[in-house]
Order: C-alpha cells, then structure tokens, then sequence
C-alpha cells in the first residue's frame, strides 16, 4: 500500500551507474599496455563517429524516425542525403522532445552539430509529429529532455 518514495531517485541512480559502467567500458578500448616503444602513438587515427557506412548511395531523403514509450529513438541512427527530410514522429503516450542544443542537455557530448547547422528543439506530445530539413552535411547527435538520463538519444550522419 505505500508506495516507495525513493522509487525516483533511485532509477536516476541506476541510469547513472549505467552511464559509468559505459564510461568505463569505452576507457578499456583504450591502447594496449605493454606495445613495445618501437611504435609512436597511433590510436586516434581511426575514430568510430557515426558516418560509418552512410554514403551517398545509402543515404535515404525521407526518414521518419519514432519517440517511443520505451525512450527510444527507432530508428536511432538515421543515414541522410543532404536536403532530406526526418520526420519525428511521437507514437506512445509520453510526451518527449527531439533536441539538440547543449547548453539543454545534461551531458553535452549528447549534442553534436557539424560546423554551420542550427541547433532545434521541439516538443512531441504523444500522437505528434515534427519534421526537419537538413542542409548542412556531417555528425549529429541528439536527445529527448526528459529522457536523455535514461537514454533516449539518436544520431544522424548527413552526406552530399
Ligand atoms: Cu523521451
């Protein structure tokens, strides 16, 4: 009969030890320990960022991409040609944003625009749906305000 009252709190606590445990299984994908000195540091060279296999022969010009009551994004990665149109599309009943400014997110790195693109942020009440053109090619990232904790975020690779 009574309800917890820590029931909140405690799922913020489990998102972020999520988040850690993350953080720290990126940091053992680190070099390996022990490489002889013969060789100089080469581990930036190949970053894994969201343009892996969106070319222009993949990239799709009209994409509508789902806010979902399980705070996902689905599809969460979506590969544009430049001038294509996404199309979000809130199909529960939890109303949820697309996002991506950040200066609103909790973590910036949940936030990426490629250099001259213009940041958005609108609202998705259940049933709703907003859509964006995209110019401007690159790397995007973006999130849901009040579920980005929980890891509702996306990613769009916009190429020419
Ligand atoms: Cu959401």
């Amino acid at each position: 009969m009574t309800r917890l009252p820590f029931a909140r709190p405690s799922l913020l606590f489990g998102s972020v030890a999520v988040a850690v445990a993350l953080l720290m299984a990126a940091c053992g994908t680190g070099p390996i320990p022990g490489q002889s000195s013969s060789q100089t540091s080469t581990s930036t060279s190949s970053q894994t960022s969201t343009s892996g296999g969106c070319t222009a022969a993949s990239a799709k010009t009209a994409v509508t991409v789902d806010a979902t009551n399980s705070f996902k994004f689905v599809p969460a990665s979506v590969c544009l040609k430049v001038g294509g149109t996404i199309t979000w599309k809130n199909v529960g009943n939890l109303p949820h944003t697309t996002t991506d400014i950040a200066s609103l997110a909790a973590n910036s790195a949940n936030a990426e625009l490629p250099k001259g693109a213009v940041g958005w942020n609108h609202s998705l009440a259940p049933g709703a749906s907003y859509s964006l053109k995209f110019t401007v090619p690159g790397a995007y990232k973006y999130f849901c305000i009040p579920h980005e904790l929980l890891g509702m975020l996306g990613q769009i690779t916009v190429v020419s």
